[in-house]
């Protein structure tokens, strides 16, 4: 063999790096499914068995290519479990001049990949991901001399050097950078949601399904209903679905949430972008021409090109910058364990019961949810950033560390003191009152404030903010809340502040390595 050319399983694209200048007589793609991926943190059952059966569909129609694949998978008898060790064993098999990958996406997978450098005994090229819009040495570039790291410098940046809805005179399509004042609306009550759209799974995935059962059915999450797109074909054919149905509402709707519906005027193609099945410029290129032609605004168009082109390339770049030290941070030296209810669903409150159900039918909640609720409370409780990023990486079938890790450090819970986000996204319960039918469908009451009754979200967001308030001080966005906090009767900030312990230590915790 020539080249041996190592495909991992969130690397399923055609024209990945590592497959170009492939030569069909000579070389053989290697992809392994191993326990130490299924089990780094005990992913979703539907995480599991999209990435299996994603990869291989992907195997098959490189062999139909005529290429050669060597599969390896999970329950062959000889599979030793990790990257390396499969890769050595490939090696001893194939004997190979070289090795070629393209970087992954974690930092654990890198420091293993420059391991192999020396432990394989043939050259090893890992090559750069081009399938991102920014490259990590692009982004160090931009970020290196200013003081703060926002998404919207960043973004225009991406815009202006892409061209993604620019006029030929270098302005931005319609005058303005971000239409974002436009897209906050609540679901008006009488409307009905756009349906998505699911696949049927086909033999390779209910073999699939029947192995992750086995294997991996004491994870949190349902396996049952399975529909995700496991080719490219049908990842874009649901992107598709998207357009016509959901994208000239996305905008309008970007922030709302309804009781027993998760995905709304989303598009659900986290996973299959994060896989690879989707390109990002090809999907930014597609709503931009629904725009073009007419069939969306410029307002759903442009929020959603800022969410693929701005945050998830900003997200990606923050990573590669901050890590491995990001990982670690705790700027509002939270140490709660994480409650139960995040891993049952039992709770009282509409709101968290809802996303964490939808989570375990579904590994799939939109952003306001893992934001504002999920995220919210475990913000406003002060639970440990280690326990809360496990979560988040086991339980959604999009999350990859470079992309869960910053949106939870940095987004949700302001652990890293503010580089990606101006303040902490910290809301009471009228936030999510006005943005859902929640409340209205809740045992607690969201006009109270310190009664047994009153939503926990309301004394919460004041204890968070009475409780943080050295750290938060220096801050200006900090300062209206501050005030108020200040105006408060020393009573009542009393009263709010035993109210949320009562409530903290009524809930029930999880022990780390408990799941
Ligand atoms: P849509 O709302 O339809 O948006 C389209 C696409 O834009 C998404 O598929 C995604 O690729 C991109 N996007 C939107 N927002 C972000 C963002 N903040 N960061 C990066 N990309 C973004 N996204 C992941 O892909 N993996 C994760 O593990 C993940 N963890 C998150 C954890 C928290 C606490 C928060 C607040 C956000 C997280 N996100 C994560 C970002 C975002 O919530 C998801 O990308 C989105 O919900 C996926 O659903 P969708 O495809 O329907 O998104
Ligand atoms: C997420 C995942 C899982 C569950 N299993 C595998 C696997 O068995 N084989 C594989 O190649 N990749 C898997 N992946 C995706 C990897 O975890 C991902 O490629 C790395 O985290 C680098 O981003
Ligand atoms: Fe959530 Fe509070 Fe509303 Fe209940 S009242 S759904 S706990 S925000």
């Amino acid at each position: 063999t020539a080249a041996l050319r190592f495909l991992l399983g969130d690397q399923l694209s055609r024209n990945i790096p590592t497959l170009c200048g492939l030569d069909p007589k000579s070389d053989v793609v290697l992809m392994v499914e191993v326990m130490e991926e299924a089990t780094y943190v005990r992913h979703h059952p539907k995480k599991i068995a999209f990435v299996f059966s994603a990869m291989r569909h992907f195997a098959e129609e490189l062999r139909a290519e005529g290429i050669t694949v060597d599969y390896v998978t999970l329950d062959d008898s000889d599979n030793i479990g990790s990257f390396t060790d499969e890769l050595e064993r490939a090696v001893s098999r194939h004997k190979p001049e070289r090795i070629v990958v393209t970087e992954p996406g974690e930092w654990r997978v890198r420091r293993m990949m420059d391991g192999w450098r020396e432990a394989m005994g043939v050259p090893v090229k890992i090559l750069d991901d081009d399938r991102f819009l920014c490259r990590p040495a692009t982004f160090t570039r931009w970020a290196n001399g200013r003081k703060t790291l926002r998404m919207e410098h960043f973004y225009r940046e991406m815009r202006r050097c892409t061209g993604f809805l620019m006029e030929p005179d270098g302005t931005p399509a319609g005058g303005k950078w971000n239409y974002d004042t436009e897209n906050r609306n609540a679901l008006p009550e009488d409307l009905s949601v756009p349906s998505h759209l699911g696949f049927a799974p086909d033999a390779t995935t209910q073999q699939v399904l029947h192995l992750v059962a086995e294997r991996f059915g004491h994870h949190f999450g349902d396996l049952d209903g399975f529909d995700l797109a496991v080719t490219a074909a049908d990842a874009w054919a649901a992107f598709e679905h998207f357009v016509t149905h959901a994208l000239p509402s996305f905008g309008d709707y970007q922030d709302a949430m309804r009781l027993g519906e998760p995905v709304l005027y989303h598009a659900r193609i986290g996973a299959y972008l994060n896989a690879g099945l989707l390109d990002p410029e090809a999907v930014c290129g597609r709503v931009e021409q629904a725009w073009r032609d007419g069939d969306a605004p410029l307002n759903a168009v442009e929020g959603f090109i800022r969410q693929i082109l701005g945050w998830r390339e900003f997200i990606r770049g923050i990573y590669w910058l901050k890590m491995p030290d990001y990982a670690a941070t705790n700027a509002l030296s939270a140490t709660r364990p994480l409650p139960e209810f995040y891993w049952t669903g039992e709770t009282d409150m509409a709101c968290l019961r809802d996303c964490v159900s939808q989570t375990r039918k579904q590994a799939y909640a939109h952003h306001i949810q893992r934001l504002m609720v999920t995220g919210n409370f475990a913000l406003l409780a002060g639970v440990d950033p280690v326990a809360v990023n496990y979560w988040y990486l086991a339980v959604y079938a999009d999350a990859y560390e470079w992309v869960e890790l910053p949106n939870v450090q940095g987004m949700a819970l302001f652990a890293d003191g503010g580089v990606l986000a101006s303040k902490p996204y910290a809301a009471s319960g009228k936030y999510i009152d006005r943005m859902s039918n929640y409340c209205g469908n809740c045992r607690y009451d969201v006009r109270k404030q310190t009664e047994a009754e009153a939503c926990p979200f309301n004394a919460l967001y004041w204890h968070f903010i009475a409780k943080n308030r050295e750290a938060l001080a220096g801050n200006p966005r900090m300062a209206m809340p501050l005030r108020s906090l200040d105006r408060m009767s020393p009573e009542k900030v009393a009263s709010l502040r035993s109210r949320a312990r009562n409530f903290l230590d009524s809930l029930k915790y999880t022990e780390p390595g408990a799941w």
